[in-house]
């Protein structure tokens, strides 16, 4: 694995083996230079940088390497089965998806610059959460199948027919990519009650407490 600067690890917080543990760091030595995932915290709403699209990839480097690596520790942690890049904070346009059972051996799957090229006219019904929307699940409806195009990690072209959970994932996560959230596509009465428990909840932990009287 390559070697990321610390600098680069902005916005990271220290992996769990590192937790309540101080990290010494020779800033002008060999130890200047970390190679570790980290955990990174995910955005929630109703932070703004979910709602931004997110820019394409233009080189699959190590710096793209790295988050994905950063993305499958915190999608793994969380526990979730798809996360975004702008879940946790990095506008690129790469996803990352796991949907083996807890019985099954692990299935990581990268999607860099994902494109939905063919979508069925058959839609399907599926109960979505989001890592970004905690404890809330809505019935959404979308294509039934899809057609995928997206680069891997060595920046390589591919298009994959999915259905079934791996279709409703993906057009999840792609969706994200664009800004949007599962919640734009329930009934505006539905959508406004979440929008504003989770800026009440948002407004709760912005506001410094009180000392007590
Ligand atoms: O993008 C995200 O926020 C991740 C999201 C993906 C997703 C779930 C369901 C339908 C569409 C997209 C999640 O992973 S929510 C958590 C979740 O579904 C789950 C977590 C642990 C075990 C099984 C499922
Ligand atoms: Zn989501």
């Amino acid at each position: 694995m390559p070697a990321i600067p610390l600098e680069a690890a902005e916005g990271a917080r220290p992996a769990a083996a590192f937790a309540g543990k101080t990290r010494r760091i020779d800033r002008f030595g060999a130890t200047a230079y970390i190679a570790a995932m980290a955990l990174r915290d995910i955005l929630i709403l109703p932070d703004k940088r979910l709602r931004k699209v997110s820019e394409p990839v233009k080189k699959v480097d190590a710096g793209v390497r790295k988050l994905v690596e950063d993305m499958f520790e915190t999608m793994y942690d969380a526990p979730g089965i798809g996360l975004a890049a702008i879940q946790i904070g990095t506008p690129k346009r790469v996803v990352t998806l796991d949907l083996a059972k807890k019985e099954e051996a692990k299935n990581p799957q990268v999607f860099i610059n994902p494109e939905i090229v063919w979508a069925s006219d058959e839609k399907a019904l599926y109960e979505e959460g989001c890592l970004s929307i905690p404890e809330y699940y809505g019935d959404v409806e979308r294509p039934a199948q899809v057609k995928v195009k997206y680069l891997d990690l060595d920046g390589e072209p591919h298009e994959i027919e999915a259905n079934g959970l791996l279709a409703t994932c993906l057009q999840h996560e792609i969706d994200h990519l664009n800004g949007v959230l599962f919640i734009d596509h329930l009934s505006k009465l539905k959508r406004d009650r979440v929008l504003k428990k989770f800026a009440k909840a948002a407004k709760r932990t912005s506001e410094p407490k009180r000392a007590a009287e």
